[in-house]
């Protein structure tokens, strides 16, 4: 009788009663059945773990990208400051794309992944904010100006 039952081939994948990993490709054998790990899984079939192809180095997104581990795969993402798909990524001119907030008394310089922004000669700030000298000078006296009432408080 067991001779019997192992000459019947029961395609036990296409029934779904094999034990294979959810993460494998149940392959049917005459009177038996074998399972293999789905592409970005490791294991012997039965069980099957998830490849970080991130941490493993199998990924090929670009240098200008972040790397996601999935679940079977991985994604690709470019840095901020790069457009593209993860795996092209180029750098945005923030400055040509009018996307700086430099202000309009600065220079926009665009850099890999960044920009910056510095001021025009004859301006002094951080790039954002720009101001002339003329103003900066009355400004200057403004403070000195404000400043003396704490300066005597904080003598007495
Ligand atoms: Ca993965
Ligand atoms: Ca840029």
């Amino acid at each position: 009788m067991m001779h019997d039952i192992s000459l019947i081939n029961v395609d036990e994948c296409a029934k779904e009663t094999d034990d294979c990993s959810a993460a494998a490709i149940c392959k049917n054998t005459h009177g038996s059945y074998d399972c293999a790990c789905k592409p970005g899984y490791s294991g012997d079939g039965w069980s099957c773990m998830d490849d970080d192809e991130c941490v493993l180095g199998e990924r090929t997104c670009s240098a200008d990208a972040l790397c996601t581990n999935t679940k079977g795969s991985y994604n690709c993402k470019c840095k901020p400051g790069y457009s593209g798909d993860g795996w092209s990524c180029m750098d945005i001119n923030e400055c040509t794309e009018r996307l700086s907030n430099c202000s309009t008394d600065a220079v926009c310089n665009n850099t890999k992944g960044a920009y910056n922004c510095s001021c025009k000669p004859g301006y002094s700030g951080d790039g954002q904010t720009c101001e002339g000298e003329f103003v900066r000078a009355q400004k200057t006296l403004q403070d000195i100006h404000d400043d003396q009432p704490k300066n005597i408080s904080e003598g007495l």
